[in-house]
């Protein structure tokens, strides 16, 4: 049988590390998939949502490197990936997606279940290849495939039906040829004159992202030399926390220790490889500040900017380092060292007393689960509440990984990421930190994907019957909560009517105990519903005026529209953190 065009996609896909592809299949997928099968390198993976599937795509394409394809087909099942592909550009996860489309002679024609996907995509996705004829086999699909993994982004090859089936050309070629991740780093003319500055600077100080992924030593290195605090975005967390003396914490809503103070008070800022968005907790004009970054997007746009390099970290921290001399003087490091120990001991309050709060503390539940996950586990959170708790009470290490939708900061990520990551790393640890809005917003449909599957997820639902995070949101903005509140089923019998393992914990005492059932629990997911305290507030470690006026204005109003009763829990609930 001649080859079809979908058997040659296969094939470069398969040679370019692909393992899997999430997705539903129908309508003009099917000869798409019908050349899977027969393919047989690449594993089908059946969601119940296509949105599950691209959020499962990332997490495994993000901590493994290797491209992800996923799939929807023609229109409604397309539209599905959308929010996935989204979060695909912003975390830099290569994706393949594989669009079905409308039959060639359709085009144009408002047929059913039309899209165009160049218009459709078109903010999402790093590439956009249309197939209507089997000669441009070669050039779209090796452009989509080089395009996701060295720019490290969402591409689509948009597909028809009847171009699927159609013969290749016969010369058509299944090689794809991958390139190492190139070095590059900025000329020595720029390394030269970040090396002046920070010749001149007597205080450093390191903020770093992402970017350090590949960079530890060499930040953690140049860190030691320069006697700088290092602190991070969340993305930058687990590169440069663990084990690093110079450790001073995070900075932005989700802040502990001395990260803020640390950068306001250096006279020179070096933000490396982060793309940090909240330019209101980064220092003014009184500070110098230098960023590198390989993306030159990244550069100058979330705070002004003394000097900007483009390049990889690794690449240009190594160069950087045969060219400054050690620093002396420690002073200002142990200062915000000093800071950040103390800040760490404030953090304990609610995990010490713990065990004697009902509804159950998340700073406890999370700093349990810490404690009890293995060295190497995998957490996933979601965004929300999930996050600052992620942030704050669960320990990086050499081989744990923390991962979210960092940067796009969609709802419903982390159980998605986890089965993801499941399949990945199989017998790794994989904990999915959900809200309950989250968990009913995408994850409860799929939950059957991994009963089928036999995966086992460790999945832990904040059961606060909130959307607190917009709760605490409204809060600072000076307003009267609304729309926020919502009831539960109880979800352990939920999972278990699913075939899941269910656990339901209530009182403080069953914490350490059910966290470290559904740990060892194997053969399938395990879903933990907490009851945990709705009223439980975060205080970052810089609180910006506003927020403080908007505190008190929105507890002023809520007296005043009387809700009397729950200000006053959020003062009782809280009173450990001032
Ligand atoms: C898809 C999506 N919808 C809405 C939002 C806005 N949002 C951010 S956090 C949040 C609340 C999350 O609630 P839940 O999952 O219950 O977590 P909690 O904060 O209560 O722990 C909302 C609505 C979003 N980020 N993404
Ligand atoms: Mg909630």
């Amino acid at each position: 049988m001649a080859r079809k065009v979908a058997d040659v996609m296969w094939e470069m896909l398969a040679n370019a590390g692909v393992k899997r592809c999430y997705g539903i299949v129908g309508d003009a997928l099917n000869p798409v998939i019908d050349a899977l099968r027969r393919n047989g390198k690449i594993e089908f993976i059946h969601v119940r949502h296509e949105e599950y599937g691209v959020f499962a795509a990332v997490a495994e394409a993000y901590l493994t490197g290797n491209p992800v394809a996923v799939c929807g087909t023609a229109g409604p099942g397309v539209t599905h990936l959308f929010n996935g592909l989204m979060d695909a550009r912003k975390e830099g996860a290569a994706i393949i997606a594989i669009a079905g489309d409308v039959e060639t002679r359709l085009m144009d024609t408002a047929a059913l279940e039309e899209l165009n996907p160049y218009k459709f995509f078109d903010t999402a996705c790093l590439y956009v290849g249309r197939v209507v004829n089997p000669e441009q086999t070669r050039a779209v699909f090796t452009t989509a495939i080089m395009t996701a993994i060295v720019d490290k982004g969402p591409t689509v090859i948009s597909m028809p039906g009847d171009i699927a089936s159609a013969n290749a050309p016969d010369d058509a070629s299944h090689e794809v040829t991958i390139p190492a991740p190139p070095v590059f780093r900025p000329a020595d003319a720029d390394i030269d004159k970040l090396a002046a500055l920070i010749e001149a600077a007597k205080k450093v100080a390191i903020f770093g992202g992402d970017g350090c992924r590949d960079a530890r030593d060499e930040v953690l290195q140049l860190a030691a030399r320069l006697k700088a605090p290092v602190g991070y975005s969340f993305r930058g967390k687990q590169w440069l926390e663990h084990d690093n003396p110079n450790a001073v914490g995070m900075t932005g809503l989700l802040g502990y220790g001395g990260a803020y103070k640390a950068i306001h008070d250096s006279d020179l800022l070096l933000l490396l490889g982060t793309d940090f968005p909240f330019s209101e907790f980064l220092p003014g004009h009184d500070v110098k500040k230098v960023q590198i970054d390989r993306n030159p997007k990244h550069i100058g746009r979330r705070t002004a900017i003394d000097l900007g390099l483009v390049g990889d970290i690794k690449a240009t921290v190594t160069a950087l380092l045969g060219k400054v001399s050690d620093k002396s003087e420690s002073r200002f490091l142990e200062k915000h060292v000093a800071e950040t120990n103390s800040f760490h001991e404030l953090l304990q309050h609610y995990v010490e007393k713990g065990p004697g709060i009902k509804p159950i503390r998340p700073e406890f539940l999370a700093a349990t689960l810490s404690e009890l996950a293995a060295d190497d586990a995998l957490f996933f959170a979601d965004t929300g509440t999930a996050c600052i708790w992620l942030a704050r009470h669960i320990k990086g290490g050499a081989n744990r990984r923390l991962f979210g939708s960092f940067s796009w900061a969609s709802m419903a990520n982390a159980a998605p990421n986890a089965f993801g990551a499941q399949l990945a790393f199989p017998g790794r640890q994989t904990i999915a930190l959900c809200g309950d809005g989250g968990f009913t917003m995408l994850a409860l449909g799929d939950l059957l994907t991994q009963v089928q599957r036999k995966t086992p997820v460790v999945q832990i639902i904040l059961n606060n019957e909130s959307l607190d995070f917009v709760n605490i949101e409204m809060q600072e903005a000076g307003v009267v909560p609304f729309g926020v509140a919502f009831k539960n089923p109880n979800f352990a019998k939920v999972a278990e009517a699913m075939g899941a393992k269910g656990i339901r914990i209530e009182e403080p005492g069953e914490v350490r105990e059910g966290l470290a059932v559904a740990l060892a629990h194997q053969g399938g997911p395990v879903v933990v519903d907490v009851v945990v305290d709705p009223y439980a507030l975060s205080l970052p470690s810089h609180l910006p005026f506003h927020a403080v006026k908007g505190f008190t204005l929105s507890l002023a109003k809520q007296v005043l529209s009387g809700k009397m009763d729950s200000v006053i829990k959020t003062i009782e609930r809280n009173t450990g953190l001032v």
